[in-house]
């Protein structure tokens, strides 16, 4: 059936996807012109395949019945769907290259809270597995800017609790138990039998699901697959309003966490995910947090301890505003190091040439060659195993990291929902200082050079510009401004404050105590409290 329709105008996905409060998916048409659109700018799904999920938050349900409806009507040949419309991201990036897709539909809106005044959102991946870039998400908005039509076919709702297949016109549907087949993926990556041993043997972990949708999956690996006692996984229902609970693996919404591994000395071993399982935060002994960006770094140095990762890295890649810890690693390895700007598309050019294996974001996601999405869990196990091999703790490991190669101090202030034309205003002015700021001193910190990140892959030679403002200082500092392109309220600006320690004696520090003149510099360059208002942000990760 063919509907007439008019188009949305905001319809731009952002960095990962169009991501919207649910009040406004549920618009009439919204969803499906945006979904046409999607249809539209990937013909060959047209007799092809196509991966559908999500990460269970309120609309879910009915939105993968509509697409479901709409994939009929524009004749893909076959949809695959998980079991109750659920699919982690990592997992329908497995998915999509396991059976060939031509592209992945993925539901989510990822860290931002869910229920009816919540956030939803919809992803469009390609046939590599990964997050569209931006010349095929750019077609996307230029098709839904001037749609006139959708297609949708008259049907009844689907069970998606019933694994197999059915039909919806000439449209094959089947319905998946991903998690197994994300499991045996894990398994040839990671030593099972020491992951068993030692969750068996002794070592205490707590993994937080956060009720979004890595709970089935942390349940089938940590407890059935993998031994360890059952209550290792909490929050492990993925509920449509994650229970109330914001799953952003950060240390203010994960706090719960950190404060259980305060309380227990005896649990020496944390995790948590985000909403749709591609982001993870390790928490050592004592409820100590390992910044995502360390992460990365201690990851790239003892990879090599995991049986997939044994022959070694071909390269790195970090996001800009990374902090460079994993940089020291790379030069150390002689591995190649890339740049990336924010984003998980961003890395897909990289890993589909095999330039890197490692790759990561100071926001709690890293991930590899594997698939092509960050992947929460993967991550976990990869520390496990580094754990189990090495006979450290995680505080143990990082403190010998940071002896070796010195510590990146790392903070990140997010001030959100901030008038959006302040916002702009706030970059606009530190953009308009950075030609002279070379040479200026600003609370005992003297700028080496500033400039405005723009990306040029290395593979297709595309060129993404804008990407950030960066400041770099003579004290081995470095402050790095931009605006995020996953929010739905206002804007929100978020400023990635980092300074370099290399003695030894200065590496266990507290890090709000070592930023807090950076970050006092940060405002004070951005005119951060006359142009906005705010005197602090909203939140520090
Ligand atoms: C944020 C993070 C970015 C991440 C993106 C999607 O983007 O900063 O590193 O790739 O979220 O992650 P932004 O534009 O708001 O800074 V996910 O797991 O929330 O889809
Ligand atoms: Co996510």
């Amino acid at each position: 059936m063919k509907v007439e329709t008019t188009p949305f105008a905001d319809q731009k996905p952002g960095t990962s996807g169009l991501r919207k409060a649910v009040p406004d998916f549920r618009k009439p048409r919204y969803l499906e012109n945006f979904v046409q659109a999607i249809f539209d700018t990937a013909p060959e799904l047209r007799g092809g395949t196509l991966v559908l999920g999500g990460d269970g938050r309120f609309f879910m349900d009915e939105a993968v019945q509509i697409i479901l409806r709409m994939a009929s009507a524009n004749e893909v040949g076959r949809v695959i769907v998980g079991r109750g419309g659920l699919l982690s991201t990592p997992c329908a990036s497995a998915l999509i290259r396991q059976r060939g897709a031509q592209g992945g539909i993925i539901l989510s809106a990822s860290h931002n809270p869910g229920g009816p005044e919540g956030d939803f959102g919809v992803k469009f991946n390609a046939a590599n597995g990964g997050p569209a870039p931006a010349s095929i998400t750019d077609t996307i908005f230029k098709n839904a800017s001037s749609l006139t039509r959708y297609l949708i076919a008259d049907a009844e709702p689907l069970n998606l609790d019933r694994l197999g297949e059915t039909r919806i016109g000439n449209t094959v549907v089947e319905i998946v138990d991903a998690v197994a087949d994300y499991i045996a993926l894990m398994e040839r990556l990671f030593d099972f039998e020491r992951l068993r041993a030692v969750l068996q043997g002794g070592l205490r972990m707590r993994f937080d699901a956060m009720n979004a949708v890595t709970g089935p999956y942390a349940h089938a690996l940590f407890e059935e697959r993998l031994g360890a006692p059952k209550g290792t996984v909490v929050n492990g229902v993925p509920k449509p309003d994650f229970g109330g609970l914001h799953p952003d693996p950060n240390p203010v919404y994960a706090k719960a966490l950190i404060d259980t591994l305060k309380d227990d000395p005896s649990i020496t071993f944390g995790a948590c995910s985000d909403g749709d399982g591609d982001r993870n935060l390790i928490i050592g002994p004592g409820g100590m947090v390992v910044s995502p960006s360390d992460s990365l770094a201690v990851l790239a140095a003892n990879a090599h301890l995991a049986p997939g990762y044994a022959g070694g890295l071909k390269g790195v890649a970090r996001s800009m505003p990374t902090s460079r810890a994993v940089d020291r690693v790379a030069e150390a390895m002689t591995l190649p190091l890339y740049e990336t700007p924010t984003g998980w598309k961003f890395f897909g050019n990289l890993l589909d040439a095999d330039r890197i294996t490692l790759c990561g974001e100071e926001s709690a996601g890293t991930g590899s060659n594997h698939i092509r999405e960050k992947d929460g869990l993967w991550a976990v196990l990869l520390w496990l195993n580094i754990v189990a091999a090495r006979g450290m703790s995680v505080t143990e490991i990082l403190e010998e990291h940071w002896q070796r190669y010195g510590r990146d101090y790392y903070a990140r202030h997010d001030y959100e929902e901030i008038d959006t034309a302040a916002a702009e205003g706030v970059m606009d002015h530190v953009r308009s200082q950075l030609p002279r700021l070379a040479g200026q001193t600003f609370g005992g910190f003297t700028v080496e050079r500033a400039d405005e990140f723009s990306y040029e892959d290395p593979v297709d030679s595309s060129i993404a510009k804008a990407q950030g403002l960066r400041i770099f200082f003579r004290e081995n500092a470095r402050i790095v401004y931009r605006l995020s392109g996953t929010g739905t309220q206002g804007a929100t600006l978020r400023v990635y404050l980092e300074r370099y320690e290399s003695d030894p004696a200065r590496q266990a520090l507290d890090s709000a105590d070592v930023l807090a003149d950076l970050a006092t510099v940060s405002r004070q360059i951005a005119d951060l409290s006359a142009r906005t208002g705010r005197t602090a942000p909203s939140v520090i990760a």
